[in-house]
């Protein structure tokens, strides 16, 4: 075959084969008419577990320890020079119309800051402490009932629809630059296993958890037509693989799976072998049902200096798992508590905070800009 032949046959051929592998490697999420955006944010996060663990940080850029509302300022920043790659956001009291959320952080500022961190090429997260709506009360209120109650039939239905409209308001009022929404990863229900929220452990059956589960996937997809998340299904800690699955909706209404974990007061070797076996499990299960795993949420021991490096770096380097998120910089709450999950500038794990950052492992704003998450 001369030159000239090879131009009109050979050519074609390599582009066919190469859109074939394309389409072989593109799978979709278990929304079926995903958004591309959000569909290239699932497969790139497949991709990207091998590549390391994406730091993630809770209200990064709204406040931080000693500060609120600075323009360009984070915590992980004050730090690294560098944001975090996933940006982790909470709807609590957006149910009630109110114009903050359950930390007062306003909503119309939340909705700028996503498309900010949307824009540098970071991952959003959004999760949802939502009143209680049976008792009017927070989150917090494990009133049994409450889960019948905004199932088909129940005393709190057409509220809880009402709840689920503003949620899919507030997510398609999420655009980037060219018009196209914001692929957002939704972890509503979390920590599902424990007793402390009314969705949670006891305070419902399995059958109602998956129900309260599908129901809102369908309602938000299906009939709202928001086609831009991506659904997480996470528990606190666990300690089987049968208590992680046994409120399991199936597999396709899940994207993410993941777990919550806090050291507390726990030793760093306890830690290590808790979050250990339980990040194994989830990684075989995420393998089995073709899932992502995540580490949800965390918090270590910041009163250890090597922390970072010596416990929580030793864990992630031998799991291969999507984003680690570090719960909210609160810093000084009212009734006294002072609660931060990060290092701040200063901080006595921040010098050890860097070396995290430096290590091959991990991956931070500037890695996942030049991975093109969305494209
Ligand atoms: C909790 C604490 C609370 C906060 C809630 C929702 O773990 O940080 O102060 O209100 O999360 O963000």
């Amino acid at each position: 075959m001369n030159k000239a032949h090879c131009i009109f046959f050979c050519f074609p051929v390599v582009v066919l084969l190469n859109l074939f592998s394309m389409a072989a490697a593109s799978e979709l999420p278990s929304d079926k008419k995903a958004t591309k955006e959000t569909v290239a944010l699932y497969n790139n996060l497949r991709k990207l577990l091998s590549r390391g663990v994406m730091f993630g940080h809770q209200d990064d850029l709204a406040y931080g320890v000693g500060w609120k509302y600075e323009n360009g300022r984070s915590d992980i920043k004050d730090v690294t020079g560098d944001y975090p790659a996933v940006y982790g956001w909470e709807l609590g009291h957006l149910e009630t119309d109110s114009p903050v959320n359950l930390d007062s952080v306003p909503f119309t500022t939340m909705q700028q800051l996503i498309r900010t961190g949307y824009e540098r090429g970071g991952v959003i997260t959004i999760s949802w402490h939502l009143n209680n709506p049976l008792t009017g009360k927070t989150a917090w209120n494990p009133e049994q009932g409450t889960v019948a109650s905004v199932l088909p039939g129940g005393s709190r239905h057409e509220l809880f629809k009402t709840w689920l409209d503003r949620i899919a308001a507030f997510m398609n009022g999420l655009t980037g630059a060219n018009g196209e929404f914001i692929p957002v990863i939704f972890r509503p229900y979390h920590e599902l296993n424990g007793n402390w929220f009314w969705w949670g452990g006891k305070n419902c059956t399995p059958d109602e958890f998956t129900k309260l589960w599908t129901f809102t996937v369908s309602y938000l997809r299906d009939e709202k037509r928001v086609h831009h998340l991506l659904y997480a299904y996470n528990t606190d800690r666990y300690s089987s693989r049968e208590e992680y699955l046994q409120k399991y909706p199936g597999d396709q209404w899940v994207d993410i799976i993941g777990f919550d974990i806090y050291q507390r007061n726990s030793p760093n070797e306890k830690y290590i072998a808790d979050i250990g076996k339980m990040l194994s499990t989830l990684e075989e299960i995420a393998k089995e049902k073709n899932k992502i795993p995540a580490l949800t949420e965390f918090g270590g021991n910041l009163d250890d200096s090597s922390w970072w490096t010596n416990v929580f770096l030793k864990v992630l380097s031998d799991h291969r798992i999507s984003y680690a998120l570090g719960w909210r910089n609160a810093g000084a709450k009212q009734g006294g508590e002072f609660e931060y999950y990060v290092p701040y500038k200063g901080q006595l794990t921040a010098a050890d905070f860097v070396n995290f950052y430096r290590s091959g492992r991990t991956l931070f704003q500037k890695d996942v800009t030049n991975e093109k998450l969305y494209q």
